[in-house]
């Protein structure tokens, strides 16, 4: 059998691939063991034509009425947002410091995504699909909501706003 020659160069770059992708997957799995960073595992479609309405799939969930943050019978909170160029929907929202939150996500239009920076909040919004993230803020502030999917000319303009305050100042 002939001996496969590589050259010495492409050598040394197999090599340097290799190691970035053994970083890139040291990485993943650190911040998915300490950070709580994980994919999101729910999958609900959603007719985005109808979100406006209150007889769209769920009973209208994403109705502009419905929006917001809401406790449901069982006592979770629950965020009701709408993702759509070029804002979030409701813009501004107050939640409380150190209690879980589900927040619920569809968009109106396009894809976008939704990030809060200081906290494992971030999930893509894709048209025709509702994004479940439960999660629970541990630093009172101001923080921004981020859209971090390219969504059209004023993308970066695209944000809203999470007020964490804490749990004793927290009303509904
Ligand atoms: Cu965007």
């Amino acid at each position: 059998m002939m001996a496969i020659h590589i050259h010495p160069l492409e050598r040394k770059w197999l090599f340097v691939i290799a190691v970035i992708i053994l970083l890139t997957w040291v990485v993943q799995l650190y911040y998915a063991l300490n950070k709580s960073t994980h994919p999101p595992s729910n999958v609900e479609v959603i007719d985005s034509v109808r979100l406006h309405l209150n007889d769209g799939i769920g009973g209208g969930e994403f109705a502009e009425t419905n929006l917001g943050v809401k406790r449901d019978k069982n006592g979770q909170l629950r965020v009701t947002m709408v993702a759509a160029r070029y804002s979030f929907y409701p813009q501004e929202i107050v939640l409380p410091l150190g209690e879980s939150i589900t927040f619920r996500f569809a968009s109106f239009d396009v894809l976008h995504g939704l990030h809060v920076p200081f906290s494992n909040l971030n999930s893509m919004v894709v048209p025709g699909y509702i994004s479940e993230v439960t999660t629970e803020f541990t630093r009172e502030g101001e923080f921004p909501i981020l859209c971090n999917e390219y969504c059209g000319t004023a993308h970066a303009f695209m944000y809203g706003k999470i007020k964490i305050v804490a749990k004793e100042k927290f009303k509904l």
